[in-house]
């Protein structure tokens, strides 16, 4: 991908910087953890009829977020940007309909800002989905708005439209109960 294409996707709006990643846990903790811990499942669906299908889990306990991101059908061997998206306070952030695309049928990540809101948590470092499948697990410390996950979304980015690679095009994305 060109570096303009990646400016764009990190030059997203923060609505909050309220995730760093966690220092790693301590050994010998491990009942302990599990204890109190909110898990949320996450059915990822397609955005832009890209065929991205996909799942997160996440689990929250103390204001460590432990994420375990799968999914499958995206463009191989490119950045695919993929965040914690959510709209202020306590409105409920949603995935956008087909409509939202307006004429042209491309829903940009411009107009699903009204749906799923801003970039809550950046669940960097992205990968590029060898063979199209994302892998991921990452832990993060969070605060703020983010303390409630009920209420937000996950999107992943990145498809070609029109022979140009656009790591900001919405994929797939999933609401978070
Ligand atoms: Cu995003």
């Amino acid at each position: 991908m060109s570096r303009r294409s990646l400016a764009l996707a990190m030059s997203l709006p923060l609505v909050a910087a309220v995730a760093a990643p966690a220092a790693a846990g301590h050994h010998g903790e491990a009942p302990e953890a599990s204890r109190g811990a909110v898990v949320h499942q996450v059915e990822l669906h397609a955005l832009n009829d890209s065929g991205v299908q996909g799942k997160a889990v996440l689990v929250q306990r103390d204001g460590v977020l432990r994420v375990h991101l799968t999914a499958r059908g995206l463009e191989p061997d490119m950045l695919h940007p993929q965040h914690i998206h959510g709209l202020p306070g306590s409105a409920e952030a949603t995935c956008p309909p087909a409509s939202a695309a307006g004429d042209d049928g491309v829903l940009t990540l411009v107009e699903g800002l009204p749906y799923y809101g801003g970039v809550l948590v950046d669940l960097a470092p992205y990968t590029t989905a060898p063979q199209g499948h994302i892998n991921y697990h990452r832990t993060f410390e969070v605060t703020g708005d983010v303390a409630d996950l009920t209420d937000e979304a996950i999107v992943v980015h990145g498809a070609f439209v029109d022979g140009q690679y656009v790591a900001s095009l919405p994929v797939a994305c999933g609401t978070i109960d």
